[in-house]
């Protein structure tokens, strides 16, 4: 096939698994069109099969706001064109399904198939904001193919969006050859020179991370054992912090790493992993952790929990329990055999349940349903339906 495919390039959850996603899928023959504003973060060597097609946005005097969504809608039409996509496959409702719509009412008939991915925050949070929640109704509505990273992430988009159309679950993957437990090369040495425990934290630092939370678990866990926090990744949240872990009297302890590629090394220093958001439809990062041999420690909230198996991978907890999660975190880093179990046993989950080569076979068999669909429903693309309410 010849699947355009449509995320934010930037560091983030839906735009990593989107790349990855590509990848996979050219290394499986097919033939890989990126279409974003820049290189996709995960994206940075050539694959072969996998071509990228940057967005060009024209600024003007008159334009506030640059036209993103229309210049992205028809740079989807232009490569279409050019290149007779098959499927395009837009990461992030907003405003990528959008454009989608846009792109393929320019096209008419020879429009390919469109398929949408929910990521999160598109539906919990940003999409179902007054100024963008119609818009975004009308764009998962019209999409030849919906699927939802989580089934937690598939019933809050029935529940706030009223859509009756048909949600497939395809959870996550992670390429586990590269995310594993191995020694040799591993940087923990380096962080944590005499022997300490290290705890890890990667995340785009936004308030919904609850970074305060991650600082305040390591300081009570830093009290009773000697420990390193290393915090990977950057966002608003980061000066914040900085000044947090001074007051908790942890700087010395606190490695801000800011954004690293090599996120599977540096999980190899890790000992267990923390993630207490207070809001995550998958939290793939808890996902590479678990490959790479980590127990988790997070929250108890949207789709973590389909996750993390709760007392065998990690365990977790309702959000804001700090007490209760630095205790959990001490206990397991106390008793080494009970850590190395939960170690394999994340590392076994990832590998049972959501190892690349059994999830991106899903997104292909996706494909050529929604194509089969389309094929067997002459001139049609679904329509939108009003809101149940209206
Ligand atoms: O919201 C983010 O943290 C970024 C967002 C994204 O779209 O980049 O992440 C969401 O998608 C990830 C990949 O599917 C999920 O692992 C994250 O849980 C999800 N974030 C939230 O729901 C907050």
């Amino acid at each position: 096939m010849r699947i355009g495919i449509t995320c934010y390039p930037t560091y983030g959850g839906s735009g990593v698994v989107a790349s990855e996603l590509g990848v996979e899928l050219a290394r499986r023959g097919h033939e890989i069109h990126f279409i974003s504003y820049a290189l996709p973060v995960r994206l940075q060597q050539y694959d072969q099969h996998v071509f990228f097609h940057e967005v060009e946005v024209l600024t003007y005097p008159l334009f506030d706001h640059p036209p993103y969504t229309i210049a992205l809608a028809a740079k989807m039409a232009d490569v279409a064109r050019q290149v007779g996509l098959d499927v395009l496959h837009v990461h992030y409702a907003i405003p990528h399904a959008v454009s989608a719509h846009l792109a393929t009412e320019v096209l008419g008939p020879s429009a390919p198939a469109v398929v949408t991915t929910l990521h999160g925050t598109d539906i919990t949070l940003v999409g179902r904001d007054p100024s963008l929640f119609s818009i975004t109704r009308f764009a998962i509505e019209r999409s030849d193919g919906v699927t939802c990273v989580s089934h937690y992430l598939a019933g809050r988009t029935r529940e706030l969006f009223g859509v009756a159309r048909p949600l497939t679950v395809i959870p996550n993957f992670v390429d586990t050859k590269r995310f594993a437990r191995r020694e040799e090369g591993s940087p923990r040495a380096f962080f944590a020179p005499r022997g300490e425990r290290v705890l890890v934290h990667l995340s785009n630092f936004r308030p919904l991370k609850r970074i305060p939370d991650v600082l305040q678990v390591f300081a009570a866990v830093r009290r009773r054992l000697p420990a390193k926090l290393l915090l990977v990744g950057d966002g608003v949240e980061r000066p914040a912090a900085t000044s947090l872990a001074q007051e908790l009297g942890v700087a010395g302890d606190v490695l801000f790493l800011s954004r690293q590629e090599d996120v599977p090394r540096l999980l190899l220093a890790g000992d267990v992993f923390l993630l207490p958001s207070e809001e995550e439809s998958f939290g793939l990062a808890a996902l590479e952790a678990q490959s790479c041999g980590l127990p988790v420690i997070a929250t108890r909230v949207g789709g973590l929990p389909e996750v993390v198996a709760d007392g065998e991978t990690g365990y977790l907890f309702p959000v804001g329990s700090v007490q209760a999660m630095a205790e959990a975190a001490v206990a397991l880093l106390q008793d080494a055999e009970r850590l190395q179990k939960m170690g394999e046993a994340a590392r076994r989950r990832a590998l049972v349940h959501f190892d690349a080569s059994l999830i991106v076979p899903r997104y292909e068999a996706f494909y050529a349903a929604v194509l089969a669909e389309r094929r067997a429903t002459p001139g049609g693309r679904p329509t939108a339906q009003p809101p149940p309410s209206a």
